[in-house]
């Protein structure tokens, strides 16, 4: 089916236009994401994280659709550990996506099948592709919220479990105020 296009507002990323979804993910909602969860438990459980607005042309599952995002991450840490998104696999391995970084400045954090874990320095104008069977997380190290959009495969899916279970093997911490990729022990 054709659809109407959307809007993208190129200064802060948001997205208007009929069919977009906006999920909103507070600290309370990100229980045993940071490594500091008593540092995370101190603060205000409200508080707004980040921001996912979605456009899902096609119903999610459906093979062959494209779906189109913009995820806001506000400034902030967890004890040492910057604002960050989930993150996730995609639960069929075999789709990639791309990220473009519309504002503000972020890392992207990419773990492949073997654990290894990289980050990618995200500033406005970044594009970043995020292979197949790659987890991938996205924290704020700036001072501004941090804008990306997002295009992904319709039936890539979200596998958040495999991330509770096993985590990312490295964090993106503020260490000597540098964003700095340390293992995680
Ligand atoms: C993105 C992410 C978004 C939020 O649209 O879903 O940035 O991150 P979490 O899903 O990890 O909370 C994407 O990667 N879609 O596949
Ligand atoms: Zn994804």
């Amino acid at each position: 089916m054709i659809r109407a296009p959307i809007q993208v507002d190129l200064t802060t990323g948001e997205l208007s236009g009929n069919g977009v979804q906006t999920t909103i993910r507070t600290l309370c909602h990100l229980q045993g994401i940071f490594r500091d969860e008593k540092s995370r438990q101190a603060l205000e459980a409200e508080k707004v994280v980040y921001r996912v607005q979605a456009f899902h042309p096609v119903r999610e599952g459906e093979e062959g659709g494209l779906f189109w995002g913009a995820t806001s991450i506000e400034p902030g840490v967890v004890g040492d550990e910057y604002f960050m998104t989930k993150g996730h696999y995609h639960s069929q391995q075999n789709r990639g996506e791309y990220y473009l970084t519309i504002a503000g400045y972020g890392g992207l954090i990419l773990m492949d099948q073997a654990r290894k874990t990289v980050y990618q320095p995200m500033r406005p104008g970044s594009v970043h592709y995020v292979p197949a069977h790659t987890a991938h997380r996205v924290a704020n190290t700036g001072g501004l919220v941090l804008t990306f959009l997002a295009c992904w495969p319709s039936d890539a899916g979200y596998d958040y479990e495999r991330i509770a279970a096993e985590g990312f093997s490295a964090r993106l911490r503020k260490v000597s105020g540098v964003p700095t990729l340390v293992e995680d022990s």
